[in-house]
């Protein structure tokens, strides 16, 4: 498997060349694509205020249900913070991207909104949004108020809001670990899975289920897998190209050496 290091050498021509004339580019994204605009990867996160959990723990129905202001402060803080920070160049790279090749479905694991503030024009949000809570009992969406005068800095356990329409406790917008993900958005990524022919996955460490599936369903039919990430993951033993760098340091630069004369930022 070819494999680079970040900016400083030309990138293997053969994936240069695949990226130019691929169809269908499929690019799926976890946290690692948003460290660089400061939001902490999952695991990292165990290195912040809430390094007394494991998230794994707070990110599940029973522990909302069990200590509903415990899990609403944890989100209200996680966006608040994100509402803090800006797309970074690898937000910027993947938009720009979708202007290059013919197809392009963006999947992402993250839950930030940063794809979308960063001009993605479609997103796949596998695992829901931190901006999109609704309703624990009834499902009726809740507009999320200001964050600044919801929470404080130190992320304190909050009461969720309660329900417009039944009164119930408002959950925060994402998929958690136990619960199925959004059929309609997960049928589109396996459909991309299906007919791309070329995916870059960018900043995941692929231990999440079923998301971590995509790029092995990809590699089945032959389609060229790219690991975009400055750790080894387990995907390294799979991939067709391996770029090790961070996002905000590859990606920009895959545009650039892939359309040399387009110009980009
Ligand atoms: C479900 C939202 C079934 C919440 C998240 C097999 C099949 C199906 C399910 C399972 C299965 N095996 C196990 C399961 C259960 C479970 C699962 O996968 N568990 C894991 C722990 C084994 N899956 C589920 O529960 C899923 N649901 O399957 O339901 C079902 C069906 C019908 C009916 C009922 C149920 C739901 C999973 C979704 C959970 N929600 N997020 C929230 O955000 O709080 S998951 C959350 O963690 C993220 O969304 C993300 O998916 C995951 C973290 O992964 P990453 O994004 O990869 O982040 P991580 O920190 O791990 O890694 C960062 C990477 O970036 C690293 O590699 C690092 O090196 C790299 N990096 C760092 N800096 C940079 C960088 N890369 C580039 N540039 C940098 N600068
Ligand atoms: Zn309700």
């Amino acid at each position: 498997m070819p494999t680079s290091s970040h900016a400083t050498e030309p990138y293997p021509s053969e994936l240069l060349t695949r990226l130019r004339t691929c169809r269908h580019l499929l690019v799926l994204t976890g946290a690692g694509v948003s460290q660089e605009s400061g939001i902490p990867t999952f695991r990292d996160a165990l290195n912040g205020l809430w390094g007394r959990f494991d998230p794994a723990q707070l990110a599940t129905p029973e522990a909302f249900d069990a200590d509903p202001p415990l899990v609403w402060g944890w989100y209200a803080w996680r966006r608040s913070q994100v509402l803090l920070c800006e797309p970074n160049p690898a937000h910027r790279a993947i938009a720009v991207l979708a202007d290059r090749v013919p197809r392009l479905t963006l999947v992402t694991q993250n839950v930030d909104g940063l794809h979308q503030r960063a001009g993605s024009p479609a997103v796949l949000e596998l695992h829901g949004s931190l901006h999109r809570p609704y309703c624990r009992a009834c499902g009726h969406p809740h507009i999320p108020s200001d964050p600044q005068c919801e929470v404080s800095l130190e992320g304190a356990p909050l009461p969720p809001p309660r329900c417009e329409r039944c009164r119930g406790p408002v959950r925060p917008g994402v998929v958690w670990f136990g619960e199925a993900l959004p059929a309609d958005v997960w049928d589109a990524a396996e459909t991309a899975a299906n007919t791309c022919d070329l995916v870059l996955v960018v900043g995941t460490s692929a231990l999440v289920y079923p998301a971590a599936e995509l790029p092995l369903t990809a590699l089945t039919r032959g389609a060229a897998v790219v690991q975009i990430n400055p750790d080894r993951t387990d995907l390294d033993d799979f991939a067709t190209f391996r770029l090790g760098g961070t996002a905000a340091q590859v990606l920009p630069e895959l545009v650039r050496q892939g359309w040399p004369d387009a110009g980009f930022g």
